[in-house]
């Protein structure tokens, strides 16, 4: 079996993802998402030019021979263009692997080690009565367990929290949003937050927070200390991971569960995290990691010092993405839990997908591959728009990390 074509496919149905479909021979197809938020027409231009060429006649079952030729045959190592573009590639010859043996790819990974998969939903609101209207809500939806975001008094707008133009989702327009920070008042609030959550939903509820890499090594010790008697699933992202040394500082100082990882592309960003055991949960995407391949590794090591999994799934991440994340969390021992935020109908019209959602929990489905079918007509009515995700200033005008 050889591919015959490489096709690359962006399409907005509501925001941006790009798609590579690969063709074999004998007229399979296989799927990989390669969307990489606010930076698409990158990862594109990379693989129409530099990777479809390479893949054009080649053996589609050749899938680590393929991902090595193309991580160090580029001589140029990691980066997020560069693991995007890898990542759709691993992903699309995993699914026409998998439907060469007509099974759904979760049994070439293992099979099943569990019979469903854990998910947690975003809540949010401006202040605590809408993010305890938004808890119910995602309740009411089957969640059990829940992200929760607030506004911070005296900002207009913070991260997580939707306000017309939201929060992962990108602006159409040709500048970003400007967002406004301030790092004592965040401190001040969040504990105020998490104490009117569990005192309105009790101690059993599980319950995540994103500080989206804002804080220093000692804010983050602070707040993680500050918020111990709200007994976190995790805080994620609570100082920007490529100092991995700074959670030395956080971990020594807090119990709270640390989550990293979701803008991380390999393994070696986490090898201190994770031979130190300075974290809980590895929080990379399929699509932004170089794929199932890297992924299952990175897993696999991660098991070895009891940190488990937490595939990243924004809406961002487009279905192709989310179905790949849900075979691998099926099959891994050590998962932790899958964020889902789910996807627009018309999304999901494009991307038809096997997998489902009930009471919280999602499931792969059994369709042969990764279980998803391109609607490219329906793709073709929503073409790509500029798009950027927002920026992030202090009250002086300092750019501080978003
Ligand atoms: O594109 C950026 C988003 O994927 C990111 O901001 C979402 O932090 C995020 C999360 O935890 O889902
Ligand atoms: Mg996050």
């Amino acid at each position: 079996m050889r591919i015959v074509a490489a096709d690359v496919v962006v399409t907005s149905p509501g925001r941006n993802f790009v798609t590579l479909k690969l063709t074999t021979d004998e007229g399979l197809t296989g799927l990989g998402d390669a969307t990489l938020n606010g930076r698409e027409q990158a990862v594109v231009a990379y693989l129409r030019e530099h990777v479809v060429p390479l893949l054009l006649g080649t053996d589609p079952h050749r899938i680590e021979d393929t991902w090595q030729s193309l991580y160090r045959g580029a001589y140029w190592r990691r980066g997020p263009v560069t693991m995007a573009a890898i990542a759709a590639v691993d992903v699309a010859l995993w699914d026409l692997k998998a439907k060469v043996a007509g099974l759904p790819l979760y049994q070439l990974l293992g099979g099943a080690s569990r019979e469903r998969v854990r998910t947690y939903g975003h809540a949010n609101g401006r202040d605590v009565p809408e993010l305890l209207d938004s808890v119910r809500a995602r309740r009411a939806e089957g969640y059990q367990a829940v992200r929760v975001q607030t506004g911070v008094p005296g900002l207009q707008t913070v991260y997580g929290v939707h306000t017309g133009e939201a929060i992962a989702r990108p602006t159409h327009r040709a500048l970003p949003l400007v967002e406004d920070w301030d790092t004592p008042a965040y401190l001040r609030h969040l504990p105020t937050v998490l104490e009117a959550v569990r005192h309105e939903f009790g101690p059993e509820l599980p319950l995540l927070h994103d500080a989206h890499h804002r804080l220093t090594p000692v804010q983050a010790a602070k707040l993680g200390k500050d918020v111990e008697r709200y007994d976190l699933f995790w805080l994620e992202d609570c100082t920007p991971a490529e100092n991995q040394e700074g959670f030395r500082t956080v971990r020594r100082h807090t119990t709270t569960p640390l989550a990293v990882g979701e803008v991380f592309n390999a393994v070696v960003d986490y090898q201190t995290l994770i031979t130190e055991q300075l974290i809980d949960y590895a929080r990379s995407a399929v699509t932004h990691f170089g794929g199932i391949s890297p992924l299952k590794k990175l897993f696999d090591f991660a098991a070895m010092y009891q940190v488990k999994s937490a595939v990243h799934g924004p809406e961002d991440i487009s279905p192709v993405g989310t179905a790949a994340a849900i075979h691998l969390d099926l099959a891994i021992h050590n998962f932790g839990i899958q964020e889902y935020s789910g996807h627009t109908d018309l999304t999901n019209e494009v991307f038809r997908h096997a997998y489902t959602f009930t009471d919280g929990h999602l499931h792969p489905g059994d369709a042969p591959g990764i279980g998803v079918e391109f609607d490219e007509e329906l793709a073709a009515a929503h073409p790509y728009e500029a798009a950027y995700l927002p920026v992030n200033r202090l009250a002086d005008g300092t750019v501080h990390d978003w």
